[in-house]
């Protein structure tokens, strides 16, 4: 390195959390879901700064906003820099969100110090990363990596509004979505700072995490049929209740990563019964499952062993249970040379670092499909994210965001 980096503003950096947190905060947690008003607002006030700091804006096809600053050589490729600004529902602050700021104070760190680079950058601001909306996620990072599948494009959401419809409000264009692909060559790398969402940097006290690589995930659509009947008149032994059968296949979920160890972790986190009366014997129930592992292998070993036992568990309860995969992402390893840059923009600045896997999902997975990746953790209190108490300190976020200004400007001179 030729002279020290400029230091980022801490303070104006918490003050953008801050302000972004403020758009869609309710009693319940953050509720900027993709799409929604607070969503549009929260991608408004991105835009705001992002002029600020001198960037020449765009939205592409797909919503994601892109800001670009232009490098000394002409003929270079942009270095990005992005995250998302949707949350989960009773979501947290931090998730998203600090990479967006972060990214926004690195660039706006750069405009303050007339910095120039000779690779010009971007910010991305990807659209619904979370996927809370269409239940198919990553969906601005994807399109981008030209890795959409047939089912996003005809995607209608819980409202039973579509894809088209959403992406117009908010300047995307689902009939011209393709031309958001980037193609290799396009992009020089991809950083994202984000927080852990798990607990490894809180106990181990450090505050900088290099991450090796990003989980794979498979989501399944499981509904069992049963039938409703009378609660007060129907006899234990002839029910077909839906829920009951419900409740051992949330059980066996469960045991894949526990008792079975087959997958790191299983997870039940959306059920919905019908009719849901007191008075009812629940007649059918439909249930979204996630596994998650580095390993596709798990993934498919869980879903065998998971259908494997759908079958005995509706033979026993005399219902029928139906499983989709709705989805299935493989596990992406981040390169050697990126996980040694983040590493060395941590040692640059003084941190102390680790490394290790990211056990959320993240739109530099689908990045990395077009360019070469790095992601940069800072630690999470408590290990808690999507949900209102996330929460990551004011210096622990300024150290992620000069990390990540260390890192841009070793990619500069080193790609
Ligand atoms: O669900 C995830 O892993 C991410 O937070 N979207
Ligand atoms: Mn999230
Ligand atoms: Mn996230």
């Amino acid at each position: 390195m030729a002279h020290s980096p400029p230091t980022i503003d801490a303070a104006r950096l918490n003050r953008s959390l801050d302000e972004l947190g403020r758009i869609g905060d309710t009693p319940q947690g953050m509720m900027r879901l993709a799409y929604s008003p607070a969503d549009v607002q929260g991608r408004e006030y991105a835009l705001t700064l992002l002029h600020r700091a001198g960037l020449a804006t765009r939205i592409d096809p797909a919503g994601n906003i892109i800001g670009r600053k232009p490098g000394a050589d002409p003929n270079l490729p942009a270095i990005a820099l992005g995250s998302h600004t949707d949350t989960v529902p009773n979501g947290g602050k931090y998730d998203g969100a600090l990479g967006v700021m972060g990214a926004i104070e690195v660039v706006q760190t750069l405009a303050d110090h007339s910095y120039a680079l000779r690779h010009p950058v971007e910010v991305i601001i990807f659209t619904n990363e979370e996927g809370t909306r269409f239940h198919r996620w990553l969906l601005g990072s994807r399109a981008m990596a030209g890795l959409l599948e047939p089912e996003d494009y005809t995607a209608v959401d819980d409202e039973g509004v579509s894809l088209a419809a959403r992406l117009a409000d908010i300047g995307g264009d689902l009939a011209r979505i393709d031309q958001a692909r980037r193609y290799p060559g396009e992009l020089a790398a991809y950083l994202e700072l984000h927080i852990e969402q798990g607990p490894t940097l809180h106990q181990s006290g450090l505050p900088i995490g290099v991450v090796s690589g990003i989980t794979g995930r498979a989501v399944l659509a499981v509904d069992v049929q049963g039938r409703a009947n009378h609660a007060g008149t129907t006899p234990m032994p002839d029910r077909q209740d839906a829920l009951a059968a419900a409740a051992h296949l949330v059980l066996e979920t469960q045991r894949l990563a526990t008792g079975a160890e087959i997958c790191r972790v299983a997870t039940v986190g959306h059920l919905q019964v019908r009719p849901n009366a007191v008075n009812v014997v629940p007649g059918a129930v439909s249930m979204g499952v996630e596994f998650r592992d580095a390993d596709i292998n798990a993934l498919s070993a869980a879903e065998t062993t998971l259908r494997r036992r759908a079958a005995e568990i509706a033979d026993a309860n005399r219902v029928s249970v139906d499983i989709n995969v709705v989805e299935s992402t493989p596990g992406v390893p981040l390169p050697a040379r990126m996980q040694d840059l983040v590493a060395a923009a941590a040692e640059q600045s003084g941190l102390a670092y680790q490394t290790l896997p990211s056990g959320a999902g993240h739109d530099a997975q689908a990045i990395a499909a077009i360019t070469t990746s790095g992601m940069i953790f800072v630690p999470s209190v408590d290990g808690i994210s999507h949900a209102p108490a996330e929460f990551t300190p004011p210096e622990d976020c300024a150290r992620g965001a000069q990390a990540l200004l260390n890192a841009l400007l070793l990619a500069d001179e080193r790609l």
